[in-house]
Parts: C-alpha cells; sequence; structure tokens
C-alpha cells in the first residue's frame, strides 16, 4: 500500500512526466553527485546550472547564471488561494483554488519532460521543535535541490517522520520553460500547498521559504496562536556577558543581512547571529515571546556587501564546508574565476564577466553584478552563530524593532508606550525606494512589519492577531522604531550605521534592564541623548539633536498618509489601532 507521500509523488509525477524521479537523502555525497549534474547535465537556455569557482579561495563555490528574465521574486504572479477573496485581503493577489488547480493542472502537463524530479525531505525549525514543520518540495532543477539542502534541514529521516501521515507540507516546483507569461507562484493555505511554475529564482523556487515559512506559516500562526514573521534574530551581549535577544523587522533592501552580522564598535558588546530573514515567535509557558529560525542559511543581497558594511558575511562565504556556497548572477573575474559585485571591496577587476557572462565594458554604463544578485550560504560556517541556534525551544525575546528607510521625520530610535502602540509603530512602517529599484526614487511604500508581500491573509486579521499575542504575553518584549537612514539638507546620512547601530542596541538594552530613562514625546518615548554612549563617535550636539527632531507638520503629514493606508482594510483595520493613530494626532496638535 502506498503511502499518502508516495501517492502524491506519484500523482505528481504523472502529470509532469519527468524522464527520472528521485528521492534525496540529503547527505554530502549526494549534494555532490547533484552538483555535477547542474555541471554537466542539465541545462538553462542551452548553457549550465552551475560553474565552478576557484576553490582553493572560495572552497566548495559555485556559480549560478539564471535565465535572463528570471532574476527576482514576481509578486504580480505570486497569489494566495483561499476560498474567499476577503480572507487573502487587499494585500494579497487571489485566485479560486479551483480556478488556480485547473490553470497549474494544465501549465504543468509534461513540464518536466527531459528532466528529473528531484524529492526533497526537509524540516523548518529544528526537528525537536514543537514548531517544526516536516515538508517535502518536488522540483526539476539541481540548483533548487542543492540552494535548500543549504536552506533547510534536508534529510531522509523527514520521510520516516512523515510515514504514513498524510500531515506534511507540499510543494511543487519546475521551471517550466522559463516563459515569464506562464510564471506562477500559487499557494493554498488551507492545504499546505504551493505550486510555482515558471521561475528557478529563489523566493520564487526555494518553497520552504518565503511561500512556506511566512506566506503559508503566518496562516498557520493565526490558526495555531503564533507569529510568522519577516525578522532578523540577533542575541547581543554586553560586556558582563549577559545577552540578550532581539528581533527586528526591516523591508528588503534596508540590510538585514548585515545587521544580523553586525560587527560592534563598542568594546566588550558582541553581536551572535541566529537568523537574517524570518522568525516564527510563540508564547512560551512563561508569558515571555520565544523566537525560532526556521532556515539554516542565508540568501542575501551580494552587492553592497564588503568588509565595511558586513565581514562577517564574507568570511561565512570563505569558509567553505560540505555544504557548497552559491553565487548566483554575480560578476565573475575571468582571471581568478572568483565572483565579484559592485561595492566588494578594492577596485573592479581588468578581466570581468557580467552577471550574464559576457565581457564587461563598464563605458555602457551598466552594473557587472545584477543588483539583485545573491549568495546562499550555510549558517553553520558562520563564525557568530548564536550557541542557542540549534536550540530547539528558540531563545527568549526582549525587545521588537521595526524599521525602514526614511530620510525624513521618523527618529532614530523610539519607544512604544505600549504593545498596543508598538503594533501601530510596526503597522504604519514604510520605506523610501532606493534608486536600485525599478520604482521612482525616493518614494515611501507602506510595508507593515516588512510583510506586505508575505502575510498569507488580511493584514486587518493579521493586525487583531499581533494584539491577541500581546494580551497572552506576561512579559511582553518593549517595541522600537529604528531609522538608521535620517538624512541631512545636502542628503547625506547623519547616521554612520552599520557596526555602530550597535549604540542603538546598547540603549535599548539598558531600557530593557530598566537602568536609563525617556523622554515622553507625541510619538512615543525617546532617549534621554545624554544616555546614548556615543564614546569614539565624532557627532555634535546639534547633529545628535536633528537624529530625534519632531518636526509637527511632517508628522501629522505621515500619520495623514498611514491613515490613508489603514484605510484599505476598511472594517477588519482593528480598532484599537485607529485609536492609536487618533491619540498621536492629538498629542501632535497638542491636546
Ligand atoms: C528576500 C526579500 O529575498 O525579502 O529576503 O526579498
Ligand atoms: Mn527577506
Amino acid at each position: 500500500m502506498p503511502t499518502p507521500l508516495e501517492k502524491w509523488v506519484d500523482e505528481v509525477a504523472g502529470l509532469t512526466k519527468p524522464d527520472r524521479v528521485y528521492w534525496c537523502d540529503g547527505s554530502e555525497e549526494e549534494a555532490r553527485r547533484i552538483v555535477e549534474a547542474g555541471l554537466k547535465e542539465e541545462k538553462i537556455a542551452g548553457k549550465p546550472v552551475f560553474y565552478e569557482l576557484n576553490h582553493r579561495t572560495y572552497p566548495n563555490s559555485y556559480l549560478h547564471r539564471s535565465h535572463p528574465t528570471d532574476v527576482a521574486r514576481t509578486e504580480h504572479l505570486t497569489f494566495v488561494c483561499h476560498p474567499d477573496r476577503e480572507t487573502a485581503g487587499p494585500n494579497n493577489n487571489w485566485m479560486d483554488p479551483k480556478e488556480a488547480k485547473e490553470k497549474m493542472t494544465k501549465l504543468s502537463d509534461g513540464c518536466m519532460r527531459g528532466r528529473t524530479m528531484y524529492v526533497l525531505p526537509y524540516m523548518m525549525g529544528h526537528p525537536k521543535s514543537p514548531y517544526a514543520k516536516a515538508c517535502i518540495q518536488l522540483t526539476d532543477i539541481s540548483y533548487v535541490a542543492v540552494s535548500m539542502r543549504i536552506m533547510t534541514r534536508m534529510s531522509k529521516d523527514v520521510i520516516a517522520k512523515i510515514g504514513s501521515s498524510e500531515d506534511f507540507v507540499k510543494g511543487i516546483h519546475s521551471v517550466g520553460d522559463f516563459d515569464p507569461n506562464k510564471r506562477f507562484i500559487m499557494h493554498f493555505p488551507d492545504e499546505h500547498l504551493v505550486w510555482s511554475i515558471g521561475s528557478g529564482y529563489g523566493g520564487n523556487a526555494l518553497l520552504g521559504k518565503k511561500c512556506f515559512s511566512l506566506r503559508i506559516a503566518s496562516w498557520l500562526g493565526k490558526q495555531e496562536g503564533w507569529l510568522a514573521e519577516h525578522m532578523v534574530i540577533m542575541g547581543v551581549e554586553d560586556p558582563k556577558g549577559n545577552i540578550t535577544y532581539i528581533t527586528a523587522a526591516l523591508p528588503s533592501a534596508c540590510g538585514k543581512t548585515n545587521l544580523a552580522m553586525m560587527q560592534s564598535t563598542l568594546p566588550g558588546y558582541k553581536v551572535w547571529t541566529l537568523g537574517d530573514d524570518i522568525a516564527w515567535l510563540n508564547v512560551g509557558p512563561d508569558g515571555r515571546l520565544w523566537a525560532i529560525n526556521p532556515e539554516t542559511g542565508f540568501f542575501g543581497v551580494a552587492p553592497g556587501t564588503s568588509m565595511k558594511t558586513n565581514p562577517n558575511m564574507l568570511k561565512t562565504l570563505l569558509k567553505g564546508t560540505f555544504y557548497p556556497t552559491l553565487f548566483t548572477n554575480t560578476a565573475l573575474n575571468a582571471e581568478t574565476n572568483e565572483p565579484w559585485w559592485e561595492g566588494m571591496d578594492g577596485n573592479p577587476p581588468a578581466h570581468l564577466l557580467d552577471w550574464q557572462g559576457k565581457k564587461f565594458d563598464p563605458a555602457l554604463g551598466q552594473k557587472a553584478a545584477h543588483p539583485n544578485s545573491r549568495f546562499t550560504a550555510s549558517v553553520y560556517q558562520c563564525d557568530m552563530l548564536s550557541k542557542e541556534f540549534d536550540n530547539p525551544q528558540g531563545v527568549p525575546i526582549s525587545a521588537i524593532l521595526f524599521g525602514g528607510r526614511r530620510t525624513h521625520t521618523i527618529p532614530l530610535v523610539t519607544e512604544s508606550r505600549s504593545w498596543t502602540h508598538g503594533v501601530f509603530l510596526g503597522a504604519r512602517m514604510g520605506s523610501e525606494t532606493t534608486a536600485a529599484a525599478i520604482h521612482k526614487e525616493g518614494v515611501l511604500r507602506r510595508d507593515p512589519m516588512a510583510m506586505l508581500p508575505f502575510c498569507g491573509y488580511n493584514m486587518g486579521d493579521y493586525f487583531r492577531h499581533w494584539l491577541s499575542i500581546g494580551r497572552r504575553l506576561k512579559h511582553p518584549p518593549k517595541i522600537y522604531s529604528i531609522n538608521w537612514f535620517r538624512t541631512d539638507e545636502n542628503g547625506k546620512f547623519m547616521w554612520p550605521g552599520f557596526g555602530d547601530n550597535i549604540r542603538v542596541f546598547k540603549w535599548i538594552i539598558d531600557r530593557v534592564n530598566n537602568s536609563v530613562g525617556v523622554r515622553e514625546t507625541p510619538i512615543g518615548f525617546l532617549p534621554h541623548l545624554s544616555d546614548l554612549d556615543l564614546s569614539g563617535l565624532s557627532i555634535s550636539k546639534e547633529h545628535l539633536e536633528r537624529l530625534f527632531a519632531i518636526d509637527v507638520h511632517e508628522s501629522q503629514k505621515e500619520a495623514q498618509d498611514a491613515e490613508e493606508f489603514f484605510g484599505k482594510f476598511g472594517d477588519r483595520f482593528p480598532t484599537e489601532l485607529m485609536e492609536e493613530l487618533h491619540g498621536l494626532k492629538a498629542r501632535l496638535k497638542g491636546r
């Protein structure tokens, strides 16, 4: 009698018609064989899936060049298929599940012909965590199979764990023919199923990541009483050796990976990394909020990663273990066979191939590495990995940070007045678009809790869920708004950022320990400037004051804009947060 898992794999193979079905065991030897298939047999638009890099300097590292039309997440082709549109909410594209299944069945007929279907068994979360989920992804490309082995706990034990149960998370993935017109990423939250075709790019194709661990998991969390969040998890050790655990939500392109691996500039303070992208948060029996990172890898943006911005990431990439390290759409130094990207230390090499493998000509004014080029590396290669990383319970969280790229209005750090006010600060979060993005520069996009593209249900309900979690916490973390990106009249950043952000963390830890006070302002609690440790930093008093300045007119405009955004969620937007908004407006008016 076949198990439900075997039956499902047979059914998908019957539809997609691969030449071979291969069940992965997650071993090192197997990873080498799959890389080999990507080097020699499998092709993307006639070219190999992997190129071997210089293993003397970049041990066990490979370059992947994606299909040129397939370089980023495609939000407009991403659908959340709840039975009704209202449950998906205004924050998601919606399709009726039946219609979506019919569409995907048609597109998938024979889509794996000539290819191998890899069956990938993996856990999101430590297998001993009660929050861990057993998952199976089917894919027809070695790049995804190898990436998933880095990003998740992949092992044949997961097949044994699933046994004859029907309870496992399903992912069906095929690169199809990479046709952007036949590219869809469909989520079926009630079936714990993600079905993706036409793309091999990370967020569209590594289905354990954004698709399951955020979109579907946020829906599971809503039903089961926990939160799946787009957050960094880090431990900050003080000079006495006490470690405070903190999570931070920032939209894409605001430096989450750099923050997670911050190299402290304050003597005696040290950061320990637990995750750079996803946090699952639950209310522990002790009434505190606990966090686990369900992933085991970093899938970070390469351009801008340097010894100045993130020395620890570079060290991680160069470490080399039996997990391969992958570089996707970076440029290549043709002389040394090493990856290269804009913002790396040193001058551009003389003989450079661009991300598509063509000879790079700087005169053309284009970038050599794709702006969204990536590295994929195991967390176990990171020297600053927290010793609690594999603790199935996770770590207790003392502070939650909500940030974004805001050149005006938002102070360097603001403490919320309460949990509800903190949820309000998260809900009004936004970030200004950068020149690197396709959007107009400097346009503010609201992105509540950095979850707008990743919340798998109506965000009005999501805000309510955050409030209900707060009611269950006996010892809630303090919530902060942070902003490293305020600029002066010449457009120059006023705060040095990077390793100096530790100074803000030190103040937050002092607040958690009740060792410093605050100033009450209309927008929340601000530090007494003398409580900030600025030793070794040359920053004038006037400059510092401007980092915390509240312009009443700008703040009123900000509140107005947030109100318009909240209006999109209609009746589902919680009254408690509307009251926070009205309270803010009244305080700004001086009433
Ligand atoms: C990511 C993203 O790739 O947030 O992590 O876009
Ligand atoms: Mn992310």
